[in-house]
């Protein structure tokens, strides 16, 4: 194992890294901004370092500083956590070159999962169902209208660079292909600087699951099962749970066993996610590959008992994988509900602002966990220049019914006083009937009752 270890995050993720530091005896150095000065989860650093002013392009953004604060307090690795530089094939290249190990993937993976039309190629060829589309980019509207021949409608521009909704367009038909082609493309050139596009069919009313995997420098890749995360808005995902309630054990298997074969395939090492679409008809279809840790892993964590973080650690330290797939045991149900800091009343804009009353959740009924993954206490002043979410409730309980009451007592019992929360909307949710049911998918939230506050 390494040294000493370069936080470069902030908040809950921050912290978490710091736990997993903790359990394998790791020294630690945090980053931080001016904004986060005062914030809670330095307290529990060895050292903390500031890499700049409040704005993120400035500080947790910034390359240079916080490759100089590796250097200047001698650290052997960093980890990105989630966010910021997590994803940015540059940056991990950098810290390689600086002798600084990146804690995730290698630059080369990266850059290829982040160029969407080459991920889709990369995954198809290592045997993963792909969305039927075009081959590579579409070039203009003519090229799209002798895809759309080929596949029908409806059809979605995509942005090669996406991710996260940007630069798509929904088409019904041909006449829309020639503006949907032109705002789709202005708006990827004008988000990632690369206005190029390419075209898949629309699947209706999906569901979104994603697979958790961790490779090690040796080829060797387990899945960790999935997490279904269909329940979003605008593209935030606020609930993920495991299993979904739509796959069956033969079927997460199956479709493990076809991920962990495309992982080894293209040679991938630590932790990472593959995203699929689940049609109405229950078949897969790869959406993307997620090249970091998630926001949503503890829900893995807490169904396998893998701490996630700590094998990442491990994996960066050229340690072989030392859990083999037949080891992997699925208890229970997890789920998690993201609190952010958010005003239902205002469209769910950031409400920034002072937290004066905080009580955590709890829960007490047999067999019931729960995990508050945050980073806030009373007192403490959320600036405006970051993300809203100010922690992460994970209830685990032996099964989903038992699960969503656990949760239903946590979220009863927990009190954030001073801004306004996502609280009351997953008390909502918890008494939606199609979310009890499990019978929804990624339009759900929109179309129920549960938003109206
Ligand atoms: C899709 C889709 C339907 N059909 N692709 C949204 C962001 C990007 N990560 C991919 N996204 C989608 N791609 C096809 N061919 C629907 C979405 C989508 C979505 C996907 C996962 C989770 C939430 C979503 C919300 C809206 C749209």
């Amino acid at each position: 194992m390494f040294g000493r270890l370069l936080i470069a995050n902030r908040g809950e993720i921050a912290a978490r890294i710091l736990r997993a530091c903790k359990t394998l005896g790791l020294e630690s150095v945090l980053i931080y901004s001016k904004a986060d000065r005062n914030a809670p989860w330095l307290d529990e650093a060895d050292t903390t370092i500031c890499v700049g002013p409040a704005a993120a392009s400035a500080s947790y953004l910034n390359q240079d500083a916080i490759l100089q604060a590796a250097e200047q307090t001698d650290c052997h690795a960093l980890h990105p956590g989630y966010g910021f530089l997590a994803e940015n094939a540059r940056f991990a290249a950098r810290c390689e070159q600086q002798g600084l190990t990146f804690v995730g993937p290698t630059a080369g993976a990266i850059r290829r999962m982040g160029d969407k039309v080459s991920a889709r190629q990369a995954m198809a060829q290592a045997g993963l169902p792909t969305i039927p589309g075009s081959d590579g980019t579409v070039a203009d509207a003519q090229e799209a209208s002798r895809v759309a021949q080929r596949i029908g409608f409806p059809l979605l521009f995509k942005a090669r660079a996406g991710g996260g909704g940007k630069g798509m367009r929904r088409c019904e038909c041909e006449q829309e292909l020639g503006p949907a082609f032109a705002e789709a493309s202005a708006e990827a050139g004008s988000a990632f600087g690369d206005p190029s596009l390419y075209l898949e069919k629309v699947i209706v009313r999906g569901r979104h699951i994603e697979f958790q995997v961790l490779g090690d420098a040796y080829g060797a890749a387990v899945h960790l099962g999935e997490r279904e995360c269909s329940i979003q808005r605008q593209h935030q995902k606020l609930v993920e749970e495991s299993p979904s309630p739509v796959l069956e054990p033969s079927e997460r298997e199956s479709l493990g066993a076809r991920v962990v074969q495309a992982m080894c395939a293209i040679g991938y090492r630590n932790a990472g996610t593959v995203e699929f679409l689940r049609d109405r008809e229950g078949l897969f279809y790869f959406l993307e590959m997620n090249t970091r840790l998630q926001v949503e892993h503890p829900v893995t964590e807490e169904r396998t008992g893998v701490d996630i973080v700590v094998e990442q650690l491990k994996i960066a330290a050229n340690e072989p994988l030392r859990i083999r797939q037949d080891d992997v045991r699925f208890r229970g149900h997890a789920i998690e509900f993201r609190i952010n800091a958010e005003d239902p009343t205002r469209g769910f804009r950031p409400d920034p602002g002072t937290i004066v009353g905080f009580d955590p959740p709890k829960v007490d009924a047999d067999g019931v966990s729960v995990r508050w993954d945050s980073a806030i206490r009373s007192g403490y002043r959320i600036p405006s220049h970051y993300d809203s979410m100010i922690g992460k409730l994970i209830v685990h309980a032996p099964d989903r019914p038992l699960a969503l009451a656990g949760a239903r007592q946590a979220l009863a019992s927990m009190r954030i006083e001073g801004v306004q929360t996502t609280i009351d909307l997953h008390r909502r949710l918890l008494e939606d009937p199609g979310f009890c049911a499990g019978d929804y998918d990624i339009e759900h939230l929109a179309q129920s009752a549960v938003l109206e506050a």
